[in-house]
């Protein structure tokens, strides 16, 4: 009976009472299907000897367990001596306790292995030698490491090796869809378990791996490598419409380029570049422009220049011109194509030529997405004259002991007509501190009067309408002993001396007098308001005053065009002025292309006066034509409401506009728009026309970032404008205090030199973007500091030279000023050479920071401190108040501080000052 009563059949042997027992009991032949271990599991029950009485000395308690291997399944007689004894077996503690009946059996389990590796398979053996034993059942296994998924590698179920102690190599196979990276191997322990797995496989592209297989990425994700992690969303403007997608593909009109990543987002080209504005200097171009509006979602826009010559035709080609390809001659800087800059100089063009440039703007998908025209901006300039380039070569033929023949050829670029050569020449010995000029209108000259055996330096230079070009580089010719012909033997030496002395003393003289001039004033000493003099030019154009005409409308009529309203066409309201509301629109004009204009008009139930003011302005603006002069376009007069039509200018006030835009343009689009202004003032004052409210918000932005000088009037200085104001002195009407000169405030001294007092706060303008002038100190202060010697500061990154100009413009004694003419050349001078521009005033922001940490140790004078942050000209005046050390500013009161004009702007002048006291 077993454990649960239910009988079984055993093997039973019991011979306990008779001495030297040997009973075998054998197993069938057991095929040993590839083990090489096996283990055996016996179940057993044993009777305690004690149990028995009287077998003392013949029971055992034990059994002996054999194996012997063989190939032979049908062995019909095996002797004893040839099997190998595994283990003598005995009861084990542990046993399990049987009612049997009346007695209790303990059934012992126990498992041997033993190691079968030379044949095919193997016999058991139990053999008995005196014990009381019943054998239940034998189980005989062997181990394996069962099939297993690792790493994406598929490891089959493996037989444990033969030893206790090996392990058994096995080498994985990838899973479907899924490639090696790195060999996959796992040992497979002798007790069936898998050690750890070492190398592995990678789900294939358009793959991932899910619960240990690989799975197709789902449509709208992609994976691109077998290294990505799994499959990844589509990046943006992509799309992927399959399961295992390698990459996604662009949606219309996106782009990928060969070197972008399937990561990355599809991309566009990038739209035109903006704002191509060009500075010509004689033959060279400045041009410069702003990046495309849309950049595509890269960050790799280059710009390539196209460059055409053109000539003015009836082709139909850019505007009626013909043009072609410059030649290579032409020179670019830093370069023609693969820019990543926005600036460009184009130099070595012809004279008085008419170039088109055409920037092009193109990004990594451009050339993918065979873009073209669309995005390039264009500029036609025009060369202006410029002086001849210098000769390349110069020969000598007929060489005596006295004179030589030089002959040349024209400059490669002669620019114009030449008018002459010059020929310059000295004794090598010598160098340049004696030298003779000769002047030709032919191609060579024969040289006499010169010394035999000698060697003699020769430079040539032309000469246009334009001047001179440079001198050639130094030819050396000797003469010989040669004595025949002596042509020139009557010019000696001595003469050539003399001569060479003579315009020695001439140079000394000039010298002496540009120095004397010089000294005299910075700028040329200037007849800012000498109306005489301009009367007198003739041939200048002077702006006559509409109030001189006793019927105001005779002189709208002289000076501005009658319009049919018909052929305006407002479209909406874009401002108020001081007349009425201002609309933008269109004008058609028979005969020519519409245009947009602005029309001011004057509101219904207007006074005589209000009448005559409104159309001053229109009777003034008509008499100006310039570039940078707002430009009327015409009146109606015949019908109301009145309106004066001028250009349209899409960017509207200059103020508002940089306010918009802060911090956006490069300092060489903020000089061109400060030269467009002078230029027009100059225009303005050479007409002898004075402004009197030159401010930036009276400038106008067209969308080229043209700035026009606007807003003209006479009595509107006194009444229209809000920063005018009444209330200080003035019986005569309103001044816009911070924009005007002293001399203009105190007794009504309006000259071309308060307009250009005006240009410096316009320069201060623009340069900080729109800031208000002298920020929120009120006007009285504004008045008081100015007297006191206080200047507004250079805003933040403003070039050290454009402060120095507008310190310039602010000078006490208005002769001292510069003219219009010299700000304009001096701005030109700026654009032509950029790294003057470069020097900014940013350093003594930091000083300031700096002299905090000295103020605190106390180590420094007050003479000392406002030297290190660049004030010492307030000296003086801080003296003169009674601040002469830094312990009486360390001593006032913030209150104190603060009503104290000349302290309230330096405060302003040194943003660290209140801190550093
Ligand atoms: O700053 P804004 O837009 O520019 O607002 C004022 C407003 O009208 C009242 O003067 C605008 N404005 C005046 N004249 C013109 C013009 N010719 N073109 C465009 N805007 C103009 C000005």
């Amino acid at each position: 009976m077993d454990e649960k009563n239910i009988p079984i059949r055993t093997y039973q042997v019991c011979n306990v009472l008779e001495p030297n027992q040997n009973n075998w009991l054998r197993t069938d032949w057991i095929p040993r299907s590839g083990a090489q271990r096996v283990y055996v599991e016996v179940k057993f029950t044993l009777r305690d000897c004690n149990s028995l009485p009287g077998v003392t000395g013949t029971c055992k308690e034990t059994f002996n367990l054999y194996y012997h291997e063989s190939n032979e399944d049908r062995e019909s007689y095996i002797k004893e001596s040839s099997f190998i004894k595994v283990d003598t077996v005995a009861a084990d503690e542990s046993f399990t306790q049987v009612d049997v009946g009346d007695r209790i059996m303990k059934l012992n389990t126990e498992v041997r292995d033993v190691k079968v590796t030379t044949r095919k398979g193997f016999y058991l053996a139990f053999q008995d030698v005196g014990a009381c034993i019943a054998l239940v059942s034998v189980r005989v296994f062997y181990k394996t490491c069962p099939l297993t998924v690792r790493n994406l590698a598929t490891f089959p179920d493996t037989i444990t090796g033969a030893d206790t102690s090996s392990l058994v190599e096995v080498r994985g196979s990838c899973v479907n869809q899924s490639e090696e990276r790195e060999e996959p191997k796992m040992y497979c322990g002798a007790d069936g378990e898998w050690l750890v797995p070492i190398g592995g496989c990678l789900c294939n592209p358009g793959y991932e791996e899910r619960g240990g297989a690989c799975k197709a990425c789902r449509a709208g994700f992609y994976k691109a490598k077998s290294t990505d992690p799994g499959c990844a969303k589509c990046p943006p403007h992509s799309h992927s419409l399959r399961d295992g997608a390698t990459i996604c593909d662009c949606h219309a009109g996106f782009f990928r380029a060969d070197t972008d990543p399937p990561s990355m987002a599809c991309t566009q080209p990038p739209s035109a570049p903006q704002q191509l504005i060009s500075v010509v200097n004689e033959t060279s171009v400045v041009l410069e422009w702003t990046p495309p509006h849309r950049l595509g979602g890269r960050s790799d826009t280059s710009y390539s220049l196209e460059c055409l010559i053109c000539q003015t035709g009836s082709h139909s080609h850019t505007g009626g011109r013909f043009c072609a390809p410059c030649g290579s001659d032409v020179l670019f800087s830093p370069g023609q194509t693969g820019l990543t800059t926005t600036r460009v100089v184009v130099s070595e063009l012809r004279a008085h030529t008419h170039y088109t440039f055409i920037v092009h703007a193109r990004n990594g998908v451009s050339q993918a997405s065979g873009a073209g025209a669309a995005q390039s901006v264009s500029v036609s300039v025009t060369t202006n004259q410029a002086a001849p380039s210098p000769v390349s070569s110069i020969q000598a033929t007929d060489v005596t002991r006295h004179s030589l023949s030089l002959s040349w050829q024209q400059p490669d670029r002669p620019n114009g007509v030449i008018l002459e050569y010059e020929v310059k020449f000295y004794e090598k010995d010598q160098r340049e501190r004696s030298y003779r000029i000769m002047r030709t209108f032919s191609r060579s000259v024969d040289v006499t009067g010169l010394n035999p055996l000698t060697v003699y330096v020769f430079h040539v230079r032309a000469r246009t309408a334009a001047g001179y070009g440079e001198f050639s580089t130094p030819f050396e010719f000797s003469t010989n002993s040669d004595p025949f012909p002596l042509i020139g033997e009557g010019v000696n030496s001595a003469f050539l001396l003399l001569s060479v002395s003579g315009v020695g003393i001439l140079l000394l003289i000039s010298a002496a007098v540009f120095i004397i001039s010089r000294r005299r004033s910075k700028y040329s000493k200037t007849k800012q308001d000498s109306e005489e003099e301009k009367h007198l030019n003739p041939g200048v154009k002077i702006y006559v005053d509409p109030f001189t005409y006793e019927d105001p409308d005779q002189a709208i009529h002289e000076f501005a065009k009658e319009i049919d309203v018909s052929s305006i066409h407002i479209e909406k309201v874009i401002g108020m002025g001081e007349f009425g509301e201002v609309c933008s629109g269109r004008l058609r004009v028979q005969g020519k292309r519409e245009i947009y204009v602005a029309i001011k008009s004057l509101k219904a139930g207007y006074s005589d006066k209000q009448r005559r003011d409104f159309l001053s302005e229109a009777s003034i603006m008509g008499q100006f034509d310039h570039p940078n002069i707002i430009r009327l376009e015409g009146v109606v007069t015949r019908c109301k409401p009145l309106m004066i039509i001028t250009e349209y200018m899409e960017n509207g006030s200059l103020d508002a506009f940089l306010r918009k835009h802060d911090g956006q343009f490069t300092v060489i689009q903020l000089v061109g728009m400060l030269r467009g202004i002078a230029s027009g003032m100059k225009y303005l004052s050479d007409m002898n026309y004075v402004h009197r409210d030159l401010a930036a918000r009276n400038i106008l932005v067209n969308s080229n970032l043209v700035c026009k000088v606007s807003d003209f009037g006479l009595s509107r200085v006194l009444e229209d404008d809000p920063e005018a104001t009444g209330t200080y002195l003035s019986p005569g009407g309103k001044i816009p205090i911070r924009w005007t000169a002293p001399e203009a405030i105190a007794y009504r001294k309006f000259t071309t030199a308060s307009d250009v007092w005006s240009y410096g706060i316009v320069m201060w303008e623009v340069v900080s973007y729109g800031e208000r002038p002298y920020w929120d100190m009120n006007n009285q202060d504004v008045i008081k500091a100015i007297e006191e010697g206080y200047r507004l500061p250079a805003p933040m990154d403003c070039p050290v030279v454009l402060h120095q100009l507008m310190l310039d413009c602010w000078e006490r004694d208005r002769a001292e000023r510069p003219t219009f003419s010299q700000i304009l050349n001096m701005l030109d001078k700026l654009i032509r050479n950029p790294g003057t521009l470069r020097r900014t005033g940013g350093e003594r922001y930091l000083q300031c920071t700096k002299a905090k940490t000295e103020i605190s140790s106390s180590k420094w004078s007050l003479c000392e401190w406002l030297q290190s942050i660049g004030l010492e000209r307030y000296r003086d005046t801080l003296a003169a108040a009674g601040y002469t050390s830094l312990d009486s500013l360390l001593a006032l009161t913030h209150h104190e501080f603060s009503s104290h004009s000349l302290l309230m702007a330096l405060k302003q002048t040194c943003f660290a000052f209140v801190d550093c006291i």
